[in-house]
């Protein structure tokens, strides 16, 4: 084995070559996804692998690898590590907005041999200070749109009184390439990878996600486990090169990033970024026509619905919304149970166009799924196992493997899907997977005769899922307490058909405190973490009930305070 090189966690890493071997810094490993971004360069000059819809500019898979060998390079001499051309698994944190310099940023880092950490463009310093200060970065990349966030994070702290300094580093976006700079182009260079010296077993990407503890974890993937998540993907959804995507989800998460992005470039799909979720844009387009796939959480679709009734329909405009929607080949929920209410009126308003369920999580990707024929998208089901992934369901309380129909059981997957590890936290990843090796994803399911699988949900009550969003009601209920003005809290999701689950919030006040209001106690926790996060709903209680144990029971507070809403 070569050299080696130091990283902060005291691990050592293979160098990439020998010293007197000289390197070219901007060449790529030989990734599965860019060697089929290479591909696709080769095959189909002309395909726009990203059509920016905020910058209105289009980018080839040429200029793709061009940009991210360019943004290599630069990373590489940015972190002095020029010698060695590695960052030897590093994390880099950036913070970018949805778009063509979000893909260049996350493919750089890979290219480099780096560790994305995604930060969420519409979290509050604290906590983003949080997930850099878990991740451990080498080095933070902020956009321009985010150029003020780095004074913000200083004065929050960060780098206070640090030997090491995290960096910061200003990214230069780019710009579309005219056709004879295109034509000039050349494309990277690749090296192969050497499974001694650069594995696909090597850390890729950081997702932090909530878990039933009060801190988020940042659960680590590598390149094999994207690659197989996205792959299982495109043989399930049949991606291809004449395929458009209209891209709206957020990118620090696996929704996003992985269905979104990965697969669809991996497949030479073109994907059409959008800045967020706007209903007016998604009608507007599918009205334009040329769009063949669509991505979203049941809280998208509520809207769409919604937005359908308020604006469009009953005007000239309803038969061209009504027949753009229809055409698309695939419009997919997911990240939450689908309301069949939603189901049943967006087919109304489409002209039957069926959306199709799938089951996913951070920790695995996607792992079942409802088949492409429309009769194998069954109301209420998320189907069957995606290819390669394993499901099985046990019996909670002890374990057995339930082999039969129509039995409740916790679903544990297994494949090369699952995550590798979260971050610096071997105890408690070690606690998710069963002594043969099976990942406990933590929810319930049935599954019928047929095989089809039933998301019955989760075993605890402390996860709430919001707008599509995991949202540890622990965290929320330590974030709570820190406010004076809170002795007691219990947070509980309820039931709500545009957000599957709200927030909300059972408290004790301290006494001789002014009485909480909603929307300034949200103003407040704002600050504190993520607008999704934060409770919509207050409930203030003289007391908070406890069994014996001191324990709260959250089905009895929800049965007592929301009836109406109690399962
Ligand atoms: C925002 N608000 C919420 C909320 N999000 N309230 C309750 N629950 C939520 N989740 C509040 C805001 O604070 C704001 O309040 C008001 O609602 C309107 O906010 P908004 O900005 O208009 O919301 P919007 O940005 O439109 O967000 C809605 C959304 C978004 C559905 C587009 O939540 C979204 O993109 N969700 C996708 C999440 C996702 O990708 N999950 C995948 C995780 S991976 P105020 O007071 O400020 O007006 C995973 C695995 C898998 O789950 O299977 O895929
Ligand atoms: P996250 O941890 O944010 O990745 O969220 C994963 C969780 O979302 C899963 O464990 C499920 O509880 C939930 N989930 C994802 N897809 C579905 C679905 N189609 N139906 C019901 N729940 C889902």
């Amino acid at each position: 084995m070569g050299l080696t090189t130091e990283v902060q966690d005291g691990t050592t890493q293979p160098q990439l070559r020998q010293p007197n071997n000289p390197l070219n810094l901007a060449a790529l490993p030989s990734l599965p996804l860019f060697l089929a971004a290479k591909e696709h360069a080769e095959n189909l000059p002309d395909q726009i692998a990203v059509d920016d819809a905020t910058k209105g500019q289009q980018f080839t898979f040429r200029q793709l690898l061009a940009d991210t060998a360019a943004l290599k390079r630069h990373l590489l001499a940015t972190l002095s590590l020029t010698e060695t051309g590695d960052l030897g698994e590093r994390r880099i944190a950036f913070l970018v907005p949805n778009g063509y310099d979000y893909v260049v940023t996350q493919w750089a880092i890979w290219a480099a041999g780096g560790v994305t950490v995604p930060l969420c463009t519409s979290h509050p310093v604290k906590e983003l200070l949080y997930t850099i200060g878990d991740s451990d970065p080498s080095l933070i990349i902020l956009h321009p749109t985010f150029a003020g966030t780095q004074q913000a994070l200083v004065e929050a702290g960060l780098n206070n009184e640090s030997t090491h300094p995290i960096p910061f580093m200003s990214l230069a976006p780019f710009q579309q390439q005219n056709e004879a700079q295109l034509a000039s182009l050349p494309l990277p260079e690749f090296f192969s990878l050497d499974p001694e010296q650069w594995a696909l077993t090597r850390r890729a990407l950081m997702i932090y996600t909530s878990g039933t503890t009060a801190n988020p974890k940042g659960c680590v993937t590598t390149h094999k486990n994207i690659t197989f998540q996205a792959r299982s993907l495109v043989e399930a959804w049949k991606y291809s090169p004449s395929d458009r995507l209209i891209h709206v989800l957020p990118l620090h998460h696996v929704h996003g990033i992985v269905n979104g992005l990965a697969a669809s470039l991996l497949a030479g799909v073109t994907v059409e970024m959008h800045p967020k979720f706007d209903p007016q844009v998604i009608w507007r387009r599918w009205t334009e026509g040329g769009s063949t796939m669509f991505f979203a959480v049941p809280t998208i679709y509520a809207r769409l619905v919604d937005d359908f009734a308020a604006r469009i329909q009953g005007t000239p405009q309803e038969a061209g919304a009504r027949a753009g929607a229809q055409a698309l080949r695939l419009i997919v929920s997911g990240s939450a149970a689908l309301p069949t209410p939603i189901k049943k009126k967006f087919a109304a308003i489409t002209g039957g166009q069926v959306l199709l369920e799938r089951y996913g999580m951070t920790e695995i990707g996607m792992g079942i799924s409802c088949g492409l024929p429309v009769d194998q998208r069954i109301d209420g089901s998320v189907g069957w196992p995606l290819p390669g992934v394993e499901v099985r369901l046990t019996d909670k309380e002890t374990g057995r493997v339930i082999e039969g129909p129509d039995e409740d059981g916790m679903i544990e997957i297994h494949g090369d899907n699952v995550f590798r590890e979260y971050w610096r936290r071997p105890d408690a990843t070690a606690k998710e997977f069963t002594a043969d090796g099976w990942f406990k994803t933590g929810d319930v399911a049935r599954r019928d005769a047929q095989g089809a699988y039933f998301i019955q949900g989760r075993a605890s009550v402390d996860l709430i899922k919001s707008g599509g969003y995991k949202i540890s009601a622990l965290e929320v209920e330590r974030k709570m307490l820190g406010l004076e003005a809170i002795q007691e809290v219990a947070v509980v999701g309820l039931a709500d058909e545009e957000w599957g689950q709200r927030v909300a919030a059972v408290v004790k006040q301290r006494p001789g405190t002014v009485p909480l209001e909603l929307s300034s106690l949200r103003a407040q926790l704002k600050q504190e973490m993520a607008a999704y996060k934060v409770p919509t709903v207050l409930k203030l209680v003289d007391a908070i009930e406890r069994n014996a144990m001191g324990k709260v029971n959250k089905k009895t507070i929800v049965k007592k305070y929301w009836p109406e809403l109690a399962a």
